[in-house]
Order: C-alpha cells, then sequence, then structure tokens
C-alpha cells in the first residue's frame, strides 16, 4: 500500500481540456460558483431544469430527521415519464434509446417512441399481475432491452425494484427475494456469456423452493423472459412468459405521479458483517443527480452523442448510467450482453467503431486486462468517433489512465475518473472534463454542490498533503435514504463515527473509504479501510465469503484478505483450517478445490476465492481478532509484518512454514 501511495503522490502530468473541447462543454466553470452561492438552490434549479414535476416542489431539503433525508418532498413526479414520455412529447420519439448488441451478434435498436410503447405494455401486464404502489419486484436477468425495460415499468407504477445481479448464486438471490419480501420474480431462461447459455431461470426455482422450505414464499408470480432458449421447468400458475404476458398487453397506459420521496430501487451491496445491505434509494433526488452528473461529467450532447457504460444493471453503476441518467438525458445509448472478449479479444472495439460510440464509461480492472492482452486489438479498429473516457469502480493507477487516454482514446480525449458508491447512489468526485485540468490517479475534485472532506479518526480535517477518512459532509440529492429494514445499522454504519456535537444535522456520511488530499486539495482514494474488498470493481465482504466457507461441513475456522492483484485490483485469498476428521480426509487442494466451489455456489462465481490456503492456525490477538493484515502480508508475498500483538507470536511462523 504504501508503495503504492508513493507512486501515486509523486505523479505530476497533467492533462488540461483543448480549447476546442473546453469551447463546446457543456459544463462552464461558472457551475462551481453558482453551487457555492447557494448549495440548495443549485439543486433545486438542477431538479427543475432537468427534470419534468407533475407537481412542482417548494421545499428543496428536510433535513430536521437527520441523517434521513427528504429531498423535494412536497414535489410529485414519475420517473419513467421523465425517462420515457416526454422525450417522446418533445419530438424525440425517433431517437434511438439503446442500441443493443447480443453476445452471439444478435442485434436491435430501439427508438425512444418504442421504448415508451414497451414500458406501457410492460406496466400494464405488472398492474395485472396485481404488483401495486411500493410493492417490490425482484429482477434477475442478463444485459437485455427487458432489464430497462422491466425497471423502468416497475418505477412508472410506483412499485420498488431490487436487480439482482445475474452472475449471483440463487442462494444469494433467494436471500435478497426474502430480505425484499418480493411479490414478482422477472428473470430470463437463460443469457449469453462467453460464448455459452448461462442459466438464470433454473436458478430463480432453486431460490424459491429453497425458500418455502423455510416458510412460505412471498413471491406469487415469475415472469420469464426468453433469450437462451434453453430448457426449463414450469410451474403452472406462477411462471409466464413474458411474450405470453407483456407483449399482449395494451400499449395505452398513463403515468401518474408519485411523491419525490417514493422509493424507487433497493441495492443490496456488501458492507462489514456477513448479511448485504439493501440500499434504498427514492425517486426525485435521484433521478435529478443522475441526469446531473450523466450530463455534465461526461459532457453529453444528446442530439449526437452515443453513450457506453460497460456495467451491467445489476450494479449501481448499471443503475443510474445505463438505465436512469441516460434515458433522463434523453441520450442514444449502447448495451452490450456479453464478456469483453468474446468472440475475439478486439469486440469492444468493433462495437466502438459499429455504433460510433462517442463516450465510454467502464473500469480500471476492464482497462489493465485489455493492457494485458495488447494493444494491438484495439488498434485495429476505429476509434476516432470516441471524445471522453470515464473511469469507475475502484481507484486507476496512473499506468492505466495514460494507456486508457493513449491507446483507447487516441491520446487526446479527457479521462474522468468517477468516485462513488451503491450508497452515494451517482457521481460525487470527479473532474469536469471541459473545466479540470486531468490528474491521472486522482478522483480530483468534489462535484458543484457536492461537499466532501477528509478526517482523521478524532473528526479533525486531516488538511492538504494528508491523508484519513473521506466524509461527505453535507446531504446530497442521491443520497441513500436508509438501508432497508434496519434503520439502525444505517445509523451505526455510515452516520455514528462523526456526530459533532450530538447534532444530528451536523452528522457526515462516513465513506468507509480512505484518502489523500493532495497539496491542491484534489482527493486521492486510497481503497477501503473497513473489511470490504474490491475484486474487478464489485465489492465484496470477507464476512460474507467467510461466513460462505464456515458453512461447510469440512470447516472449523476460515479468515479472509483481499490481496493486491495486477488485473482485478484486489483477488480473494482465504486461509482455512478444516475439522480435525477431515484433516486426513482429503488433500489440501482437494480440500481447496471443494471449497471454491462451495463459495461460488453459495455467493456467485466472483466471490471465489483465487487461492485457499489450509493451515493449523490463524494470527490471533489476544482478544481473539484475527490479524487480517498478517494474513494479508503472506498472500501477497511479502515478509510479515509486526507479529508483537499476537496472543501466539509463534503463529505466523507455523503458518509460513507450511506454506512454504
Ligand atoms: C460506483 C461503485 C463503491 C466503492 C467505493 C470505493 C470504490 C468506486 C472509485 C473507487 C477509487 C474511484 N470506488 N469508484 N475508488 N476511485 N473512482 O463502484 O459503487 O460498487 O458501491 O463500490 O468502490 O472503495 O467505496 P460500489
Amino acid at each position: 500500500m504504501s508503495e503504492t501511495i508513493d507512486s501515486l503522490l509523486h505523479e505530476e502530468r497533467r492533462f488540461p481540456p483543448s480549447a476546442e473541447f473546453a469551447a463546446q462543454a457543456v459544463a462552464k466553470p461558472d457551475l462551481y460558483d453558482k453551487a457555492k452561492d447557494d448549495r440548495l438552490g443549485f439543486w433545486a434549479d438542477q431538479a427543475r431544469e432537468l427534470l419534468h414535476w407533475h407537481t412542482p416542489f417548494t421545499e428543496t431539503l428536510d433535513w430536521n430527521n437527520a441523517p434521513f433525508a427528504r429531498w423535494f418532498a412536497d414535489g410529485q413526479l414519475n420517473v419513467a415519464y421523465n425517462c420515457l414520455d416526454r422525450h417522446v412529447l418533445a419530438g424525440n420519439g425517433d431517437r434511438v434509446a439503446i442500441h443493443w448488441e447480443g453476445e452471439p451478434g444478435d442485434s436491435r435498436s430501439i427508438t425512444y417512441a418504442q421504448l415508451t410503447e414497451e414500458v406501457k405494455k410492460a406496466a400494464n401486464a405488472l398492474e395485472a399481475l396485481g404488483i401495486r404502489r411500493g410493492d417490490r419486484v425482484a429482477i434477475y436477468l442478463p444485459m437485455i432491452p427487458e432489464a430497462a425495460i422491466a425497471m423502468l415499468a416497475v418505477a412508472r407504477i410506483g412499485a420498488v425494484h431490487s436487480v439482482v445481479f445475474g452472475g449471483f448464486s440463487a442462494e444469494s438471490l433467494r436471500s435478497r427475494i426474502e430480505d425484499a419480501s418480493a411479490k414478482l420474480v422477472i428473470t430470463a431462461d437463460g443469457g449469453w456469456r462467453k460464448g455459452k447459455v448461462f442459466p438464470l431461470k433454473n436458478a430463480v426455482d432453486a431460490a424459491l423452493s429453497s425458500q418455502a422450505a423455510g416458510g412460505a414464499t412471498t413471491v406469487e408470480h415469475v415472469l420469464v423472459v426468453k433469450r437462451g432458449e434453453n430448457e426449463v421447468d414450469w410451474t403452472d400458475g406462477r411462471d409466464l412468459w413474458w411474450h405470453d404476458t407483456v407483449e399482449t398487453a395494451s400499449a395505452e397506459h398513463e403515468a401518474q405521479p408519485f411523491e419525490a420521496e417514493n422509493p424507487l430501487f433497493i441495492l443490496y451491496t456488501s458492507g462489514t458483517t456477513g448479511k448485504p445491505k439493501g440500499i434504498l434509494h427514492t425517486s426525485g433526488g435521484y433521478l435529478t443527480q443522475c441526469a446531473y452528473t450523466h450530463k455534465n461529467v461526461f459532457d453529453l450532447h444528446p442530439e449526437s452523442d452515443v453513450f457506453w457504460c460497460t456495467a451491467d444493471v445489476g450494479w449501481v453503476t448499471g443503475h443510474s448510467y445505463v438505465v436512469y441518467g441516460p434515458l433522463a438525458n434523453g441520450a442514444t445509448q449502447l448495451m452490450y450482453e456479453g464478456t469483453p472478449d468474446t468472440p475475439h479479444p478486439g469486440r469492444w472495439w468493433e462495437l466502438i467503431e459499429k455504433y460510433g460510440v462517442t463516450i465510454l464509461y467502464t473500469a480500471p480492472t476492464a482497462i489493465r486486462a485489455f493492457m494485458k492482452t495488447g494493444r494491438e486489438y484495439p488498434q485495429k479498429f476505429d476509434l476516432s468517433s470516441l471524445r471522453v473516457l470515464g473511469s469507475v469502480g475502484e481507484p486507476i493507477n496512473p499506468e492505466a489512465w495514460i494507456w486508457y487516454r493513449d491507446i483507447i482514446g487516441g491520446g487526446e480525449t479527457p479521462v474522468v475518473d468517477t468516485w462513488w458508491q451503491t450508497e452515494t447512489g451517482a457521481i460525487m468526485v470527479s473532474a469536469l472534463p471541459g473545466i479540470t485540468s486531468a490528474k491521472p490517479g486522482s478522483a480530483q475534485v468534489p462535484l458543484p454542490g457536492i461537499s466532501v472532506d477528509v478526517l482523521d479518526e478524532t473528526g479533525a480535517r486531516v488538511g492538504n498533503g494528508n491523508g484519513g477518512l473521506l466524509v461527505v459532509t453535507e446531504p446530497w440529492p442521491a443520497m441513500l435514504r436508509g438501508i432497508w429494514g434496519d434503520p439502525e445499522r444505517f445509523i451505526e454504519t455510515y452516520w455514528e463515527k462523526f456526530d459533532f456535537e450530538g447534532s444530528p444535522q451536523r452528522r457526515m456520511y462516513l465513506a468507509g473509504d480512505g484518502a489523500r488530499l493532495d497539496s491542491d486539495g484534489d482527493v486521492w482514494v486510497m481503497g477501503r479501510v473497513d473489511d470490504v474488498m474490491n475484486v474487478s470493481g464489485h465489492r465484496l465482504s470477507t464476512m460474507e465469503i467467510e461466513s460462505a466457507l464456515v458453512s461447510h461441513p469440512i470447516v472449523a475456522e476460515a479468515a479472509v484478505v483481499g490481496a493486491s492483484d495486477d488485473t482485478t485490483g484486489q483477488a480473494v485469498v482465504a486461509f482455512v483450517i478444516l475439522r480435525a476428521k477431515q484433516e486426513a480426509a482429503q488433500t489440501p487442494e482437494e480440500a481447496s478445490a471443494i471449497l471454491r466451489a462451495h463459495v461460488a455456489e453459495q455467493i456467485g462465481a466472483i466471490a471465489r476465492p483465487r487461492q485457499i490456503f489450509i493451515v493449523t492456525e490463524l494470527p490471533k490477538t489476544r482478544s481473539g481478532k484475527i490479524m487480517r493484515r498478517l494474513l494479508r502480508d503472506v498472500a501477497e508475498g511479502r515478509e510479515v509484518g509486526d507479529t508483537t500483538t499476537l496472543a501466539d507470536t509463534q503463529v505466523m511462523q507455523i503458518i509460513t512454514e507450511k506454506l512454504k
């Protein structure tokens, strides 16, 4: 870590925007002044300018019941109307909303008029299935247009979606369905990935039958999109085909207004305990900040740009920058179903050439993987349409940043490194491409209207040149409104560390990331300070994987660490003590294979440990806390650090001897 920090802080390269770019940029420098003069007035202006309100709001922020915020609370809007109908009414119905490309090469281009019609049909179908305002609908789909259609249809009728990433296991899906008491699951028979169909419907069947075994399931229906053409089991009465139910529904549907604080979605993310948290987002504030950031951070010109955010809708980036931001802004975007290297390593670049993509938003882990495969693949294609590049999900190392700009951006495009979280709902810290002089490796400056700082453990500001904990000091429109069903955990996790003067209104939001301020006051995000790992830009909790491991009968105890990895940022490495009788029953290699498969089955393939070390001891302090720092030294092949606070100082020697 300290080596990384050193190399980061010696990064002196600066990339000011070109005069031509600055001249045509949507965001002008006075945006910062306006927000500084009157922060709430600034947000009210954004909300009014960017969205259509059925009933205008008169109050911008109600923070009396902090940390439970209410934004634009007496206003009413319909999120789907804002993403669809109004663009059609404004004469943009023929503009393509989504160019979709399936992994096998099939494609569809859907205009705003067509998308509006599809969503209206889906909304009617959902209502016919008894889904009402406030009901929860789980969505477990591949990256196909129906994912966006389903989310918007749920939003249109004032219900709440909970999208579960298609790579998550039946068990992860079950716990999310259960936590939110979902009434409906929308899924597909299967989707395409790496040249094969991966089944989804059978995971839903497994989730629902194991749920039913533990008590009554709340799920009344399963709506199934036909995509993979793979065989599926069918439960009559419960299961319905999308093409029978939605395609035949009426295309007339009037969007009703809902209050700005009507819940829009729950999205589960890993925290420091074994149980994922259901992050709750509401409508007006969330949509305002999605539209605002999408427009200004990516310099969106909706009439001419083709935007491509490569995230899956199962993550927050897919919610805010595949569905809500781009569609609220009437943008044209590309959506791609498959993996970057199928059927060939140049697939993404081929798509950029084919659709004339102008703005690309992706993750450092993808960029590093492309660096490894080599520049010859992107160089086979014409990428000259690209004019803005974005990065999200984890810190981007300067080498990857420069490669991205040079090889993908032709040495000219601005690169924006955007820091935000599932909890923040939308981008918080980022350069603005026509204004900021970019620094590779730094997320740089809070956006106009956003206030962040870096504090030490006592809550004092660290000031320029120092590191500490990243906090958001003022409420923001897209902020999470809570953790589903657990208000205590919401307060404890984010708002209790810095509770100044006991005044609830002066609380600050603890992001869980470490950060440094450089001599200009720019933010350098250093990664998580808690037991959350970041593997390929995906958040995983050490505790969650540990509990998956100890749920296997051969395991006595387990400790998991995130070890740095050249491609994925961090990788999951586990240290496992087997139960006494098991030690002789299989070789460490066999035990490790069994357990890697078990974690994939319990959580999903993304959580499968890169390595499992079978050990006989774990390093613990006298109070019994596992010292993960020492295990990380082992996992990263370093000399083991200070062991003096261990209860048994011999333990690390035993572990390293055994692993030699
Ligand atoms: C949007 C998203 C959030 C965590 C966050 C931080 C890391 C995201 C980053 C970044 C450095 C960036 N993170 N963007 N770290 N620079 N530009 O990724 O949400 O999945 O909730 O993850 O990701 O550690 O706390 P989420």
